[in-house]
């Protein structure tokens, strides 16, 4: 008898890649319509590799920004990761075959409440460095682009920085810091990335999930209508 864990059935096993927290929250409940669920909670396990009640499926628990060099490089065949992830990853080689409609918001630029832009060159901070940089660019303004990893917030009130680019949804954090979102770059949501080789290779299994997961997101864009 075989384990349906062992390395045999992992090869043939269809790997996804999702992080914790809202993309994990909002992408369950597409899984579930698609007859996916994990073998146990992953908000509370500890495990980095999930199974599924689809022998056929896994779960890889990864951080946000790192979804898409998973599913690149092949360790992940699917992944779900935010618009914003993607755009700052920038790669060639991934497919985006589907909007997830999920944990949408908005990229966004951001600043001091009232207070106006110096002259010339001016400092951002930023976790999406590339996106910055070619966002400035596009607006023939020169940007010093400063690489943070988390609480841009911070960064216009003690003096890091002019202004920040990161994602806002409602907008209470920046208005809890005073500041306030100035330049809408691109409205965000979360995309279904599929490896290039695996969407050749197992063709059949990814193009059904993909009609399953399609279908599970035009029934949920209709009830919430
Ligand atoms: O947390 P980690 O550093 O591991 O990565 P991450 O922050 O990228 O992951 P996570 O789970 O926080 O976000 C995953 C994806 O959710 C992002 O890539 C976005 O596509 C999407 N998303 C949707 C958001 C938000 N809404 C959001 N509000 N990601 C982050 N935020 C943060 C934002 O950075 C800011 O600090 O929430 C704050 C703003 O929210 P409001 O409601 O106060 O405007
Ligand atoms: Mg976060």
């Amino acid at each position: 008898m075989q384990l349906s864990n062992s390395p045999s059935d992992a090869a043939e096993q269809l790997t996804i890649a999702l992080s914790k927290g809202r993309i994990l929250k909002d992408t369950l409940p597409l899984l579930h319509a698609a007859g996916i669920e994990p073998a146990e909670d992953p908000d509370k396990s500890r495990k980095l590799i999930i199974p599924t009640t689809d022998p056929g499926v896994r779960l890889l628990i990864v951080r946000a920004s790192d979804v898409p060099p998973y599913v690149e490089h092949g360790a992940a065949d699917i992944g779900v990761s935010g618009k914003d992830v993607l755009m700052e990853y920038n790669s060639p080689s991934l497919y985006e075959p589907l909007d997830l409609e999920i944990a949408c918001c908005k990229l966004m630029t951001a600043g001091p409440v009232g207070k106006i832009l110096p002259e010339g060159r001016i400092k951002v901070a930023t976790k999406f460095v590339n996106i910055a940089k070619k966002y400035y660019a596009s607006q023939g303004r020169q940007a010093e682009i400063i690489k943070l990893y988390g609480s841009m917030e911070l960064a216009p009130l003690v003096g890091l920085a002019d202004e920040i680019v990161d994602v806002v949804d409602t907008g209470g954090t920046l208005r809890a810091n005073g500041l306030e979102p100035r330049e809408h770059i691109a409205d965000i949501s979360s995309r279904l990335v599929v490896n290039k080789a695996a969407m050749k290779l197992r063709h059949q299994r990814i193009s059904s999930l993909l009609e399953q997961l399609k279908a599970a997101v035009i029934a949920k864009r209709q009830t919430e209508c």
